[in-house]
């Protein structure tokens, strides 16, 4: 492909947020509110179905998990989540997947345009790019779209399509980078090619449809390859010039 700009996908993709930092600050702005619910890593890995943190919350209710809550109540427990994660993310605690930041520099001394795509909301994205990338990377960033700037979340398409208008590039240059079935879909129906990077919660999820899935982009080979279909050789990392035979 003419790859003009790749977008990446945040929680999981960029680094293993889900378990020890998103869970833990659900946690503990459910204990703060005096809500006996606690979501262990199995409860947790079956809600990560439900994307956005308002939207699983909401979903937990229905199925019985959480207490009755008011909209607004869920708007200010969620607040209050994001605080705790923005604090975890300041501690230091989640770093950067494997590969990430090498093939995040090789594509922008490229030249090539990136941005983000994501579901959670942009504090959350703040505290990430701040602690765990780099300040820098605020302005090498096109574009940050996140959470509720689209009425849809993923698997819609909304957040993908919303970031190439801004940007102004056409889905057949545009590269998703993902790690869950819901990223897939959403960039697929966006049109967007995606490479697919899996990690502990996401490994057994359908990626028949994506370009190229490895367990991560590596920092050292071999990497894990687990689906090829363009059957792109000598993939002992994951490197800008295999995103560009795809
Ligand atoms: C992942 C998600 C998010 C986070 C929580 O999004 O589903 O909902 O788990 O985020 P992505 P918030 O992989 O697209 O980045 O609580 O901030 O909504
Ligand atoms: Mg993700």
């Amino acid at each position: 492909m003419n790859l003009q700009c790749v977008l990446w996908d945040v929680d999981g993709t960029l680094a293993d947020t889900e378990r020890d930092g998103h869970r833990l600050a659900f946690n503990m702005a459910f204990e703060e509110a005096g809500i006996e619910r606690r979501w262990d890593e199995a409860t947790y890995g079956a809600l990560l179905k439900v994307t956005g943190g308002k939207e699983r919350i909401r979903h937990d209710m229905a199925q019985g998990g959480m207490p009755a809550l008011s909209d607004q109540d869920i708007a200010s427990l969620h607040a209050r989540k994001t605080a705790y994660y923005q604090q975890l993310m300041a501690e230091g605690r989640i770093p950067l997947r494997p590969g990430v930041r090498r093939l995040l520099e090789e594509i922008r001394d490229a030249g090539i345009t990136q941005g983000v795509a994501t579901t959670t909301t942009p504090a959350a994205l703040d505290a990430l790019i701040e602690h765990s990338l780099g300040r820098e990377w605020f302005d090498i960033f096109a574009i940050l779209a996140a959470g509720d700037i689209v009425p849809a979340k993923k698997p819609a398409p909304d957040i993908y399509t919303y970031a190439m208008r801004e940007l102004g590039v056409a889905a057949a240059n545009t590269l998703a980078m993902e790690d869950s079935e819901n990223g897939l879909r959403s960039a697929r129906a966006a049109g967007l090619r995606c490479v697919v990077t899996v990690n502990g919660y996401t490994r057994s999820q359908d990626f028949s449809a994506a370009d190229l899935v490895v367990a991560e982009l590596g920092d050292q080979p071999p990497v894990e390859v687990l689906h090829n279909p363009h059957q792109l050789t000598d993939l002992g990392i994951v490197t800008l010039a295999h995103l560009q035979q795809l």
